[in-house]
Protein backbone atom coordinates (compact mmCIF):
# COMPACT_ATOMS: atom_id res chain seq x y z
CA UNK A 1 0.00 0.00 0.00
CA UNK A 2 3.13 2.56 -0.22
CA UNK A 3 1.07 4.32 -2.74
CA UNK A 4 -1.04 5.47 0.31
CA UNK A 5 0.52 8.52 1.75
CA UNK A 6 0.48 8.53 5.99
CA UNK A 7 0.06 12.38 6.26
CA UNK A 8 0.01 11.99 10.36
CA UNK A 9 1.32 10.32 13.33
CA UNK A 10 0.14 9.82 16.85
CA UNK A 11 -2.93 8.22 18.07
CA UNK A 12 -5.45 10.47 16.97
CA UNK A 13 -3.35 13.30 14.90
CA UNK A 14 -5.28 14.95 12.10
CA UNK A 15 -3.03 17.66 11.04
CA UNK A 16 -1.56 17.65 7.63
CA UNK A 17 2.10 17.89 9.41
CA UNK A 18 5.52 15.48 8.39
CA UNK A 19 3.62 13.80 5.65
CA UNK A 20 6.09 11.33 3.70
CA UNK A 21 8.10 9.57 6.54
CA UNK A 22 5.22 8.11 8.76
CA UNK A 23 4.81 4.14 7.59
CA UNK A 24 1.36 3.61 6.74
CA UNK A 25 0.38 1.58 9.62
CA UNK A 26 1.03 4.58 11.86
CA UNK A 27 -0.17 7.53 10.29
CA UNK A 28 -3.70 8.32 9.15
CA UNK A 29 -4.29 8.82 5.42
CA UNK A 30 -6.92 11.58 4.88
CA UNK A 31 -8.12 13.55 2.32
CA UNK A 32 -11.16 16.18 3.37
CA UNK A 33 -9.54 19.09 5.15
CA UNK A 34 -11.62 20.51 7.64
CA UNK A 35 -13.11 23.39 5.51
CA UNK A 36 -14.41 20.69 2.88
CA UNK A 37 -11.17 20.75 0.87
CA UNK A 38 -8.87 18.09 -0.03
CA UNK A 39 -5.79 17.19 -0.08
CA UNK A 40 -4.95 16.53 -3.35
CA UNK A 41 -2.18 14.76 -3.05
CA UNK A 42 -3.95 12.11 -1.40
CA UNK A 43 -7.56 12.95 -3.58
CA UNK A 44 -8.83 9.15 -4.82
CA UNK A 45 -10.73 11.15 -7.23
CA UNK A 46 -14.02 9.69 -6.64
CA UNK A 47 -16.80 9.97 -9.05
CA UNK A 48 -18.98 13.51 -8.22
CA UNK A 49 -21.99 10.75 -8.84
CA UNK A 50 -20.70 8.96 -5.78
CA UNK A 51 -19.66 10.93 -3.52
CA UNK A 52 -23.15 12.28 -3.53
CA UNK A 53 -24.72 8.75 -3.19
CA UNK A 54 -21.95 8.80 -0.42
CA UNK A 55 -23.73 11.32 1.32
CA UNK A 56 -27.70 10.68 0.60
CA UNK A 57 -26.58 7.05 2.21
CA UNK A 58 -24.91 8.63 5.52
CA UNK A 59 -27.65 11.16 5.71
CA UNK A 60 -30.29 8.53 5.37
CA UNK A 61 -28.59 6.44 7.92
CA UNK A 62 -28.31 9.02 10.28
CA UNK A 63 -31.61 9.66 10.07
CA UNK A 64 -32.81 5.29 9.89
CA UNK A 65 -30.65 5.11 13.19
CA UNK A 66 -32.60 7.97 14.92
CA UNK A 67 -36.01 6.71 14.23
CA UNK A 68 -34.92 3.11 15.17
CA UNK A 69 -33.55 4.02 18.73
CA UNK A 70 -37.38 5.81 18.77
CA UNK A 71 -38.84 2.63 17.73
CA UNK A 72 -37.13 0.89 20.64
CA UNK A 73 -37.60 3.14 23.54
CA UNK A 74 -41.44 3.23 21.94
CA UNK A 75 -41.38 -0.98 22.66
CA UNK A 76 -41.78 -1.38 19.23
CA UNK A 77 -39.03 -2.96 17.88
CA UNK A 78 -36.67 -5.23 19.98
CA UNK A 79 -33.16 -3.88 20.26
CA UNK A 80 -31.12 -1.57 18.48
CA UNK A 81 -27.36 -0.73 17.72
CA UNK A 82 -26.79 2.19 15.44
CA UNK A 83 -23.55 3.31 13.65
CA UNK A 84 -24.24 6.99 14.67
CA UNK A 85 -20.93 8.77 14.11
CA UNK A 86 -19.46 5.70 11.97
CA UNK A 87 -21.22 6.44 8.76
CA UNK A 88 -18.37 6.44 6.17
CA UNK A 89 -16.50 3.63 7.16
CA UNK A 90 -19.19 1.16 6.18
CA UNK A 91 -20.54 3.55 3.03
CA UNK A 92 -17.21 4.34 1.95
CA UNK A 93 -16.12 0.51 1.89
CA UNK A 94 -19.39 -0.24 0.20
CA UNK A 95 -18.89 2.12 -2.74
CA UNK A 96 -15.84 1.11 -2.79
CA UNK A 97 -17.05 -2.55 -3.91
CA UNK A 98 -18.15 -4.86 -6.07
CA UNK A 99 -21.50 -6.90 -6.63
CA UNK A 100 -19.62 -10.34 -6.96
CA UNK A 101 -17.78 -8.72 -3.60
CA UNK A 102 -18.82 -10.09 0.09
CA UNK A 103 -19.33 -8.74 3.52
CA UNK A 104 -18.56 -10.63 6.90
CA UNK A 105 -19.46 -7.83 9.02
CA UNK A 106 -19.90 -7.13 12.90
CA UNK A 107 -22.49 -5.26 14.70
CA UNK A 108 -22.46 -1.81 12.74
CA UNK A 109 -21.86 -2.41 9.03
CA UNK A 110 -25.41 -3.47 8.47
CA UNK A 111 -25.92 -0.12 6.31
CA UNK A 112 -23.69 -1.90 3.52
CA UNK A 113 -26.68 -4.33 2.91
CA UNK A 114 -28.44 -0.94 1.43
CA UNK A 115 -26.06 0.81 -0.57
CA UNK A 116 -25.48 -3.20 -2.30
CA UNK A 117 -29.52 -2.88 -3.20
CA UNK A 118 -31.39 -4.34 -0.58
CA UNK A 119 -34.82 -3.13 -0.09
CA UNK A 120 -35.35 -0.33 2.76
CA UNK A 121 -38.70 -1.86 3.80
CA UNK A 122 -37.11 -5.52 3.72
CA UNK A 123 -34.39 -4.47 5.74
CA UNK A 124 -36.85 -2.94 8.32
CA UNK A 125 -39.26 -5.57 8.51
CA UNK A 126 -35.88 -8.07 9.57
CA UNK A 127 -35.36 -4.96 12.58
CA UNK A 128 -38.79 -5.87 13.51
CA UNK A 129 -38.61 -9.38 13.16
CA UNK A 130 -42.07 -10.24 11.14
CA UNK A 131 -43.19 -11.82 8.69
CA UNK A 132 -41.91 -9.33 6.30
CA UNK A 133 -38.57 -10.55 7.06
CA UNK A 134 -36.94 -12.61 4.71
CA UNK A 135 -35.09 -14.68 7.82
CA UNK A 136 -38.33 -15.36 9.28
CA UNK A 137 -37.68 -13.87 12.38
CA UNK A 138 -35.35 -16.16 13.84
CA UNK A 139 -31.92 -13.91 13.91
CA UNK A 140 -31.44 -12.08 16.96
CA UNK A 141 -32.02 -8.61 16.64
CA UNK A 142 -29.97 -6.06 14.31
CA UNK A 143 -28.18 -8.64 12.77
CA UNK A 144 -29.65 -8.06 9.41
CA UNK A 145 -28.05 -9.89 6.39
CA UNK A 146 -29.22 -10.24 2.62
CA UNK A 147 -28.24 -13.61 0.79
CA UNK A 148 -28.69 -11.59 -2.59
CA UNK A 149 -26.20 -8.88 -1.47
CA UNK A 150 -23.69 -11.41 -0.49
CA UNK A 151 -24.48 -9.69 3.21
CA UNK A 152 -23.77 -12.77 5.83
CA UNK A 153 -24.67 -12.45 9.22
CA UNK A 154 -22.98 -11.27 11.69
CA UNK A 155 -22.30 -14.07 14.60
CA UNK A 156 -22.66 -11.91 17.50
CA UNK A 157 -19.73 -13.59 19.29
CA UNK A 158 -17.00 -11.10 18.73
CA UNK A 159 -14.28 -11.70 16.16
CA UNK A 160 -16.14 -15.23 14.78
CA UNK A 161 -16.74 -13.36 11.65
CA UNK A 162 -12.68 -12.77 10.67
CA UNK A 163 -11.49 -16.62 10.12
CA UNK A 164 -15.22 -17.20 8.55
CA UNK A 165 -14.43 -13.82 6.17
CA UNK A 166 -10.57 -15.44 5.17
CA UNK A 167 -11.91 -18.86 4.75
CA UNK A 168 -14.35 -17.99 2.14
CA UNK A 169 -11.75 -15.59 0.63
CA UNK A 170 -9.67 -18.63 1.02
CA UNK A 171 -12.27 -21.02 -1.16
CA UNK A 172 -12.60 -18.25 -3.89
CA UNK A 173 -9.01 -18.33 -4.49
CA UNK A 174 -8.97 -21.68 -4.32
CA UNK A 175 -12.38 -22.09 -7.26
CA UNK A 176 -11.25 -19.38 -8.98
CA UNK A 177 -13.75 -16.86 -8.60
CA UNK A 178 -13.62 -13.12 -8.84
CA UNK A 179 -14.91 -11.66 -5.60
CA UNK A 180 -13.02 -10.14 -2.61
CA UNK A 181 -14.40 -10.69 1.08
CA UNK A 182 -14.61 -7.88 3.52
CA UNK A 183 -14.21 -8.92 6.84
CA UNK A 184 -15.00 -6.46 9.50
CA UNK A 185 -14.10 -5.82 13.13
CA UNK A 186 -14.28 -3.41 16.17
CA UNK A 187 -11.13 -2.35 18.13
CA UNK A 188 -12.23 -4.85 20.54
CA UNK A 189 -12.45 -7.87 18.58
CA UNK A 190 -8.56 -7.39 17.94
CA UNK A 191 -8.14 -8.74 21.53
CA UNK A 192 -10.20 -11.88 20.36
CA UNK A 193 -7.96 -15.26 19.48
CA UNK A 194 -9.91 -15.06 16.32
CA UNK A 195 -8.54 -12.24 14.78
CA UNK A 196 -5.28 -13.28 15.32
CA UNK A 197 -5.86 -16.60 13.59
CA UNK A 198 -7.72 -15.32 10.74
CA UNK A 199 -5.04 -12.70 9.51
CA UNK A 200 -2.50 -14.64 10.17
CA UNK A 201 -3.81 -17.13 7.80
CA UNK A 202 -4.91 -14.50 5.46
CA UNK A 203 -1.00 -14.11 5.23
CA UNK A 204 -0.26 -17.30 4.78
CA UNK A 205 -2.11 -18.07 2.05
CA UNK A 206 -2.68 -14.09 0.45
CA UNK A 207 -6.14 -14.68 0.09
CA UNK A 208 -8.00 -12.06 -1.35
CA UNK A 209 -9.72 -10.48 1.46
CA UNK A 210 -9.92 -7.06 3.15
CA UNK A 211 -10.02 -7.03 7.35
CA UNK A 212 -11.59 -3.52 8.15
CA UNK A 213 -10.92 -2.50 11.95
CA UNK A 214 -13.52 0.21 12.62
CA UNK A 215 -11.82 1.87 15.83
CA UNK A 216 -14.33 3.67 17.44
CA UNK A 217 -12.03 3.87 20.65
CA UNK A 218 -14.35 1.65 23.01
CA UNK A 219 -15.74 -1.70 23.24
CA UNK A 220 -18.99 -1.25 25.05
CA UNK A 221 -17.18 0.16 28.51
CA UNK A 222 -13.40 -0.57 27.81
CA UNK A 223 -11.56 2.73 25.85
CA UNK A 224 -8.74 1.65 22.64
CA UNK A 225 -6.18 2.59 25.37
CA UNK A 226 -6.90 -0.01 27.43
CA UNK A 227 -7.73 -3.08 24.32
CA UNK A 228 -3.91 -2.74 23.10
CA UNK A 229 -0.47 -1.16 24.26
CA UNK A 230 0.73 -0.83 20.41
CA UNK A 231 0.44 2.56 19.00
CA UNK A 232 -1.92 1.29 16.60
CA UNK A 233 -4.45 -1.19 15.96
CA UNK A 234 -3.01 -1.17 12.07
CA UNK A 235 0.54 -1.74 13.38
CA UNK A 236 -0.34 -5.38 14.28
CA UNK A 237 -0.60 -6.68 10.49
CA UNK A 238 3.05 -6.33 10.14
CA UNK A 239 3.79 -9.53 12.66
CA UNK A 240 1.56 -11.32 10.26
CA UNK A 241 2.86 -10.12 7.24
CA UNK A 242 -0.12 -8.66 5.64
CA UNK A 243 0.44 -4.84 4.51
CA UNK A 244 -1.90 -2.51 7.33
CA UNK A 245 -2.60 0.91 6.92
CA UNK A 246 -4.59 3.57 8.97
CA UNK A 247 -7.23 6.30 7.95
CA UNK A 248 -9.19 8.28 8.68
CA UNK A 249 -13.13 6.80 9.10
CA UNK A 250 -15.03 9.51 9.38
CA UNK A 251 -13.26 10.73 5.96
CA UNK A 252 -15.65 9.05 3.15
CA UNK A 253 -13.41 9.91 0.61
CA UNK A 254 -10.57 8.31 2.48
CA UNK A 255 -12.45 5.06 2.95
CA UNK A 256 -13.33 4.43 -0.83
CA UNK A 257 -9.74 5.31 -1.61
CA UNK A 258 -8.46 2.97 0.81
CA UNK A 259 -10.77 0.19 0.41
CA UNK A 260 -10.85 0.33 -3.62
CA UNK A 261 -6.85 0.32 -4.09
CA UNK A 262 -6.88 -2.73 -1.11
CA UNK A 263 -9.71 -4.45 -2.52
CA UNK A 264 -7.86 -4.16 -6.21
CA UNK A 265 -5.04 -5.29 -4.76
CA UNK A 266 -6.56 -8.45 -3.65
CA UNK A 267 -7.89 -8.62 -7.62
CA UNK A 268 -4.64 -8.99 -8.40
CA UNK A 269 -4.01 -12.08 -6.67
CA UNK A 270 -1.33 -9.75 -4.27
CA UNK A 271 -3.10 -10.94 -1.05
CA UNK A 272 -4.66 -9.03 2.15
CA UNK A 273 -4.95 -5.88 3.62
CA UNK A 274 -5.68 -4.32 6.97
CA UNK A 275 -6.96 -1.44 7.66
CA UNK A 276 -7.69 0.45 10.59
CA UNK A 277 -10.55 3.24 10.24
CA UNK A 278 -9.96 5.97 12.89
CA UNK A 279 -13.74 6.60 13.96
CA UNK A 280 -15.80 7.32 16.80
CA UNK A 281 -19.03 6.11 18.25
CA UNK A 282 -21.22 9.05 19.00
CA UNK A 283 -23.99 6.63 20.21
CA UNK A 284 -24.40 4.40 23.05
CA UNK A 285 -23.04 0.96 22.40
CA UNK A 286 -26.64 -0.11 21.66
CA UNK A 287 -29.78 0.54 23.45
CA UNK A 288 -28.84 -1.75 26.25
CA UNK A 289 -26.38 0.53 27.42
CA UNK A 290 -25.90 3.90 28.60
CA UNK A 291 -22.45 5.42 27.88
CA UNK A 292 -22.73 8.31 30.49
CA UNK A 293 -21.18 5.36 32.96
CA UNK A 294 -18.08 5.35 31.37
CA UNK A 295 -17.18 8.37 29.20
CA UNK A 296 -17.27 12.45 29.08
CA UNK A 297 -19.51 14.51 26.98
CA UNK A 298 -16.59 16.62 26.48
CA UNK A 299 -14.78 13.58 24.67
CA UNK A 300 -17.88 13.37 22.88
CA UNK A 301 -18.53 16.73 21.88
CA UNK A 302 -14.71 16.45 20.48
CA UNK A 303 -15.87 14.02 18.36
CA UNK A 304 -18.73 15.68 17.18
CA UNK A 305 -17.09 18.61 15.53
CA UNK A 306 -15.18 15.64 13.11
CA UNK A 307 -18.79 14.09 12.58
CA UNK A 308 -18.74 12.34 9.23
CA UNK A 309 -21.79 13.54 7.79
CA UNK A 310 -20.86 17.23 8.50
CA UNK A 311 -17.33 16.64 7.10
CA UNK A 312 -18.80 15.11 3.38
CA UNK A 313 -21.68 18.26 3.72
CA UNK A 314 -18.77 21.16 4.34
CA UNK A 315 -17.25 19.02 0.97
CA UNK A 316 -20.40 19.42 -1.27
CA UNK A 317 -21.10 23.25 -0.09
CA UNK A 318 -17.74 23.92 -0.93
CA UNK A 319 -17.89 21.83 -4.41
CA UNK A 320 -21.00 23.95 -5.26
CA UNK A 321 -22.76 20.63 -5.14
CA UNK A 322 -25.28 21.08 -1.71
CA UNK A 323 -26.35 23.92 -0.36
CA UNK A 324 -28.68 24.90 2.80
CA UNK A 325 -31.91 24.37 0.77
CA UNK A 326 -31.16 21.29 -1.06
CA UNK A 327 -29.83 19.55 2.60
CA UNK A 328 -33.44 20.29 4.07
CA UNK A 329 -35.04 18.88 0.81
CA UNK A 330 -32.98 15.62 0.62
CA UNK A 331 -33.86 15.66 4.70
CA UNK A 332 -37.39 15.60 4.06
CA UNK A 333 -37.09 12.96 0.87
CA UNK A 334 -35.40 10.34 3.39
CA UNK A 335 -36.90 11.23 6.40
CA UNK A 336 -40.75 10.13 3.91
CA UNK A 337 -39.32 7.35 2.87
CA UNK A 338 -38.22 6.09 6.37
CA UNK A 339 -41.67 6.72 7.53
CA UNK A 340 -43.50 5.41 4.55
CA UNK A 341 -41.28 1.75 4.78
CA UNK A 342 -42.09 1.68 8.44
CA UNK A 343 -45.84 2.13 7.81
CA UNK A 344 -45.19 -0.67 5.05
CA UNK A 345 -44.18 -3.42 7.26
CA UNK A 346 -44.82 -2.70 11.09
CA UNK A 347 -48.01 -3.71 10.96
CA UNK A 348 -47.16 -7.63 9.10
CA UNK A 349 -48.48 -10.34 11.48
CA UNK A 350 -45.51 -12.56 13.24
CA UNK A 351 -43.48 -15.32 10.76
CA UNK A 352 -46.22 -17.93 10.26
CA UNK A 353 -45.34 -20.34 13.08
CA UNK A 354 -44.45 -23.43 10.34
CA UNK A 355 -41.89 -21.28 9.27
CA UNK A 356 -39.73 -22.41 12.24
CA UNK A 357 -39.19 -25.80 10.57
CA UNK A 358 -38.15 -24.12 7.47
CA UNK A 359 -34.54 -24.15 5.98
CA UNK A 360 -33.23 -26.43 8.76
CA UNK A 361 -33.43 -29.73 6.63
CA UNK A 362 -32.92 -30.70 3.02
CA UNK A 363 -35.62 -33.41 3.73
CA UNK A 364 -37.56 -33.16 7.16
CA UNK A 365 -36.75 -35.69 9.35
CA UNK A 366 -39.92 -37.99 11.12
CA UNK A 367 -39.12 -36.62 14.59
CA UNK A 368 -39.39 -33.20 13.48
CA UNK A 369 -41.97 -33.74 10.83
CA UNK A 370 -43.91 -34.73 14.35
CA UNK A 371 -43.26 -32.06 16.33
CA UNK A 372 -44.22 -29.38 13.56
CA UNK A 373 -47.59 -31.13 13.47
CA UNK A 374 -48.52 -31.38 17.30
CA UNK A 375 -47.53 -27.21 17.50
CA UNK A 376 -49.89 -26.43 14.40
CA UNK A 377 -52.96 -28.68 16.32
CA UNK A 378 -52.31 -25.94 19.83
CA UNK A 379 -53.94 -23.12 20.29
CA UNK A 380 -53.66 -19.83 17.86
CA UNK A 381 -50.31 -18.02 18.22
CA UNK A 382 -51.44 -14.22 19.58
CA UNK A 383 -51.98 -12.06 16.69
CA UNK A 384 -49.03 -9.74 17.25
CA UNK A 385 -45.41 -10.46 18.21
CA UNK A 386 -44.82 -7.68 20.23
CA UNK A 387 -42.36 -5.94 21.05
CA UNK A 388 -39.73 -8.02 22.64
CA UNK A 389 -37.33 -10.12 20.56
C1 LIG B 1 -16.77 -13.41 22.54
C2 LIG B 1 -17.60 -12.28 23.08
N1 LIG B 1 -17.22 -11.66 24.22
C3 LIG B 1 -17.96 -10.64 24.71
C4 LIG B 1 -19.10 -10.24 24.07
C5 LIG B 1 -19.95 -9.08 24.62
N2 LIG B 1 -19.76 -7.92 23.76
C6 LIG B 1 -20.68 -7.58 22.84
S1 LIG B 1 -20.22 -6.24 21.95
C7 LIG B 1 -18.77 -6.11 22.80
C8 LIG B 1 -17.78 -5.01 22.49
C9 LIG B 1 -17.33 -5.04 21.08
O1 LIG B 1 -16.45 -3.99 20.88
P1 LIG B 1 -15.75 -3.77 19.50
O2 LIG B 1 -15.21 -5.05 18.98
O3 LIG B 1 -14.79 -2.65 19.67
O4 LIG B 1 -16.94 -3.33 18.51
P2 LIG B 1 -17.99 -2.13 18.65
O5 LIG B 1 -19.16 -2.68 19.41
O6 LIG B 1 -17.32 -1.01 19.36
O7 LIG B 1 -18.38 -1.79 17.26
C10 LIG B 1 -18.66 -7.10 23.75
C11 LIG B 1 -17.50 -7.24 24.68
C12 LIG B 1 -19.49 -10.94 22.88
N3 LIG B 1 -20.56 -10.58 22.20
N4 LIG B 1 -18.71 -11.93 22.41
Amino acid sequence: MSELRAPTGGRDAQSDASKSEIPPDLGLYRVLRDDGSVDPTTDPLMPEALVMRAYREMKRLRLLDARMILLQRQGRVGFYGACTGQEATPIGTALALQKDDWVFPGLRESVMMLVRGFPLSKYIAQIFGNSGDVLKGRQMPSHMSGRDVNYVSWGSCIGTQLPHAVGAAWAAKLQKKSGVVVGFMGDGATSEPDFHNAINFAGVFRVPCVLMCQNNHWAISVPAARQTASPTFAIKGRAYGVPSLRIDGNDVLAVYGAVSKAAARARDGLGPTFIECLTYRIGAHSTSDDPTRYRSQDEVDGWMKKDPVGRLRRHLVHRGLLDDARDQALEKELNAEIVAAVAEVESLPPPARETLFDDVYGAMPWHIAEQRDELLRGPEAPAHGGAGH
